[in-house]
This record gives structure tokens, sequence and C-alpha cells, in this order.
């Protein structure tokens, strides 16, 4: 047996339903049947074709809008750089000095939720007991201290473990605050990363560009600016079942380029369309899979391959409307799925609208880009801004995703029609004059130099004995598979196997596609990025350097089934 899979200071932690996919895969298919998951035997049989669900009305309900969650005037007790005596025992903090500009509080809970008024409400899982987690709305050079109090009963049954890691997707973070897998905690148990379990823990997120650490300045590099960012659950082994459940949220991160207001006076600023929660719109994009019943199931039969749902949900509602005015507004899209890659068209009647496709993993291109498709890989972001003054009152444009998938191995090509998932309603003009537009120029990108290449490494991801696994080896938690002096640039091959999609994602820092099998990127995944969906047999290069901070992160595959057995890696930066 891997060391990984090693009993560890939790492991007593197994709920009725929730065994880990590791430990559904050595009991079989009768053991998870009879664990209590009261799946009906067609649902067995069908695991890879996702039986269709009950019928639910479209249109029948708005959308949920994502507004910015209000910080809080003080956190009892208060945040301290060494972990409090409640706290989950966590490494101090990195970085401690000003107080951080604005306190959060999350906390991690069920709750009921309503995917659609046709269907029973649900027991969610996630922040603050929404499904989708609460918005928070950040800026750089101004730290956010978010601080996740986990109030799962320590005996919870269901699927989903009551332990929790929170991972802020793409924030350039201290790896005592970047939710690393092993650093999982309740408050009766913990992961092999931390020294005791705890009622809460503390996530300092400083928002300072890359290169900080050594900029004379202390700023760092406005061009590695991030702009939408998402939270979910990384704790080992059951990261899917916690990100399925509802362990989801978003961030989004300002600067004086992308400022976050169309009007701003400052002449650097790009003006897009602005006010989260108006005309600047986060959209979690999320599939789940209803029985016959309506209720929300979780199928760990799907086991090895990727769990997908029969009804896609938007920011936690099944084909809502929005209402929108005849202007431009910028959409943010999170493909928070733990398994299901979309593409997604603006379709006006038969037509495919264009829209300006500005930002990659929520990073700006140097310039938007025209386009009528946002493809996601589970992880990935885009954001887009559609201008819905081109469209007379009263118009219905539909998003539709056309991408065809059959089971977590990766989409199987376009179809025809597709699934409708959100309606526009061209309803109103502007009240006020719309003075956001989409620039010529955005953001500039730092340049590619790889003069500062100091080494190479090849990750390969395929099977070994029906697990995944990383250069033949499962995940290792106490064992780092790469150490990396701080600073260091290196280029990092990726190879995928046989017919299966891998979205990969690596912490800590961003990197640029040097390549997909030999040839440039497309031109949308030429700047900044944090996932790459490593296509059947594909080699891709990428370029990215390891700054500011130390400790342990890890790379992982995306399609959270395979990341849960085992398909990650550890790395320690130092
Ligand atoms: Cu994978």
């Amino acid at each position: 047996m891997n060391k990984s899979h090693t009993p560890g200071p939790d492991q007593a932690s197994r709920s009725a339903t929730g065994m880990s996919r590791r430990d559904s895969l050595k009991l079989g298919a009768a053991s998870a049947v009879a664990a209590g998951l009261g799946l009906a035997p067609s649902q067995q049989a069908q695991a890879e074709d996702v039986p269709p669900g009950p019928p639910t009305a479209p249109w029948t309900m708005p959308l949920t809008v994502m507004r910015p969650k209000k910080p809080v005037a003080e956190l009892l007790p208060p945040p301290t750089r060494e972990a409090g005596p409640k706290e989950a025992g966590r490494a101090p903090h990195q970085i401690w000095g000003e107080p951080p500009h604005a306190l959060y509080r999350i906390v991690v809970k069920e709750g009921q939720h309503s995917f659609h008024p046709n269907l029973p409400t649900q027991t969610i899982r996630g922040y603050d007991g929404t499904f989708p987690g609460p918005c928070i709305v950040s800026r750089y050079d101004e730290a956010a201290l978010v601080r996740f109090v986990n109030q799962i009963d320590p005996y919870a049954v269901g699927f989903g473990s009551p332990e929790i890691s929170v991972h802020l997707h793409n924030l350039h973070c201290a790896s005592e605050s970047d939710g690393f897998a092993g650093d999982y905690w309740g408050t009766l148990r913990h992961g092999p990363g931390l020294t005791r379990a705890g009622n809460y823990k503390d996530h300092l997120f400083m928002n300072y560009y890359a290169g900080f650490s050594t900029d004379p300045n202390g700023v760092g590099d406005p061009r590695e600016a991030l702009g939408t960012l998402w939270f979910h659950d990384h704790r080992m082994d059951y990261t899917e079942q916690n990100v399925y459940r509802g362990m989801i949220g978003s961030y989004i991160l300002f600067d004086e380029i992308d400022s976050g207001n169309e009007n701003d006076p400052n002449p650097q600023a790009l003006r897009l369309p602005s006010g989260v929660g108006t005309y600047d719109q986060v959209l979690m994009i999320s599939d789940v899979q209803f029985d016959a019943s309506g209720n929300m199931v979780f199928n760990p039969m799907s086991e090895n391959k990727g769990h997908l749902g029969n009804k896609i949900t938007v920011n936690g509602k099944i084909q809502p409307y929005f209402r929108v005015q005849r202007r431009k507004y910028r959409f943010r899209f999170v493909d928070a799925s733990v398994a299901r890659f979309y593409e997604f068209y603006l379709m006006n009647g038969t037509n495919s609208e264009d829209f300006q496709y500005i930002a990659n993993d929520g990073n700006l291109l140097e310039a938007p880009l025209t386009m009528n498709r946002v493809r996601l890989a589970p992880g990935e972001r885009s954001d887009i801004v559609i201008d819905f003054s081109k469209y007379p009152l009263g118009t219905k444009l539909y998003l539709v995703n056309r991408l065809a998938m059959k089971d977590g191995r990766g989409p199987e090509g376009l179809v025809s029609r597709g699934t409708e998932v959100l309606r526009f309603d061209v309803a109103a003009n502007p009240t006020t004059p719309d003075n956001s537009r989409v620039p010529e120029r955005l953001r500039e990108q730092p340049p590619i130099d790889l003069s500062q290449v100091t080494k190479r490494r090849f990750w390969d991801f395929d099977k070994k004995n029906s697990m995944w696994a990383v250069n033949s080896e499962l995940f290792d938690v106490e064992k780092p598979a790469a150490v990396i002096p701080k600073g260091s640039t290196e280029i990092w091959t990726l190879q995928g196997h046989g017919s299966w999609f891998h979205p990969i994602h690596i912490h800590m820092e961003e990197f640029r596609i040097l390549s997909r099998n030999g040839k440039a990127p497309p031109p949308h995944e030429r700047g900044r990025k944090d996932v790459v969906a490593l296509a059947p047999d594909e080699r891709v290069e990428v370029l990215i350097k390891f700054r500011d901070f130390t400790g342990k992160y890890v790379m992982h595959c995306h399609n959270l089934s395979h990341e849960d057995h085992a398909m990650m890696i550890r790395f320690d930066v130092v």
C-alpha cells in the first residue's frame, strides 16, 4: 500500500456514506450501496450514461446574483500570527504586520437549498450554508483575512467529509493559507499537515502581485494581477464530495487598472462594465445529479471517471432567467463542476452571437478577442463582455452548452442543439448612460523569458492499477515530488495518455503555456493561466515561477475524482 494511504490522525472519521473514494474502490459496488446511498439499480447500471433526472420547468426563477459579502468589524478572538488556542493547528502566517484591511467570517455549515421549485429542497454543505457560497470582493494591496468556522457536525452522515481545507483557487498565497490537501480540519479531527483540530482557521490573503518580495518597492508586478478567483474545498480524498455538496464560492480582485469602476477618472483604468452584482456578474456553473424523486445524489460508482450531473446549475439554480438592460455587462464564468467540461454559446434564435472575450482563468488578456464560444474545463474561468444594446427590447438570448460528455473521460464533441442553461431577457433601457467600455488594450503581459529557466521537470498523467497517478505515483501527502528553491523559474512538461482529459491545476503561481503538442496555444490561452486542459496523449509545456512564499503546495487534476485518487503531487518551495 502506498504510504499516502496509511491511516492519518482522522481515520476514524468515516461517516456512513462519506467513505473516501479509495475506500469505495476497495469495497466495491455492493458495499457502497449497502452504505445507504439509496440509488436505484438502474442508476448504478447507468453510471456512465447519466439518467436524465426529473423534468424541471425552464425559466421559472431569476438568476441568483452574487453580491459582495460584507466584512465584519472585528473577529473574536482576534486573529493572531500563530494559530489561536481554538484554531486549527496551522503554521504561523508568513507575513504579519499591519492589521488586514478587511476581516470576513464564513461559516461552513449545512443549509437548505432549492435548485428548482419543481424539486425538493436539498441539504447542502457550503460556505455560509449557501450554494454557491458568498462572493468576496477584494483589492490589490488590501489584505483580506477570512476566518472559516467549521460548524459541520463531526459525526455528520451522507456524502462528504466533516473536515475541510479551503483553497482559494489561483491566489498567489502563503502555504498556510492555501488549503493544502493535507491541512484539513474539523472540530474533532485534523489532517497530517496540521498540529491539531479546531473550531476555525484563519486564511490571510495578502493580495500582493507576484514578485513583491524582490521588488525594491515591495509592490510586485501589476502585469501579474489576478481577477476572477474562486474558493472551494480541497480536503484530501474527499474534495469531490465536498465540492459537489456545495463548498464553492467566488473571490474577485481589483486594482488601479481593472478598478471595478466604469466611471473611474483615472486614465489608467480600463472602465470595464462594473458593479459586482449589477453589471459585473459571477456565474458559477455546477452540474448536479438528481434521482427520479428529485433528490441530489452522489454516486461513488462513477469512481475513477468523474461525477457528472444531469442538470446544469448557474449560481445554484436550474435554468434561471436574468433581466438585463440594453448596455454592456461583464460575466465571469467559473467552471465549479467536479468533472464537466462546457462549451457555451450565446444563442439568438438559431444564430450564435459574438461577444468580447477579455480574461482567461481570471486574467485579463493583452487585448480582447471577439469570440462566439466559451470553453471551460473544471476549475477554469473566462470573463466575457456582452453588449445587450445591440438587441431590441424583448429579445431573449440563451446561454447554451453544446459540449457532450458521456462520462468523466472528457468532452466528446459538439452537439447541434445543446442544453440551455441561462436566459437573458433584454428587459429595459439603461437608467443611466453606459460609460463602460472594452478598450483595445487590456493588461500587458510579463514577457516570456526563457533565459531564467534553471530546471525542467516532466510530469506524466496516467492510470496505474485502476488509480490515477502522476509519474506512476499516487499522491503522497507527506513527501514532496519536487523541492523548488524560492525564486526559481522552471519549464514543466505535462504529458497525457490514453483517451482521458485531465485539467491540470498548479497552485501558488500561474504559468504560461509555451506549447501544446509543439504548437503555440490558441489566442485565448496566451495569457497567464492556472489550469490547462490536457487532452488525451497531449504534451503541454508551461513556464512557471515560484516566488515570494515558501511551504507546501500541490499540482493536481481538477477532475476531482481523479484528484481524490490520487492524481496529485505535493511540491515544496523552500
Ligand atoms: Cu484527470
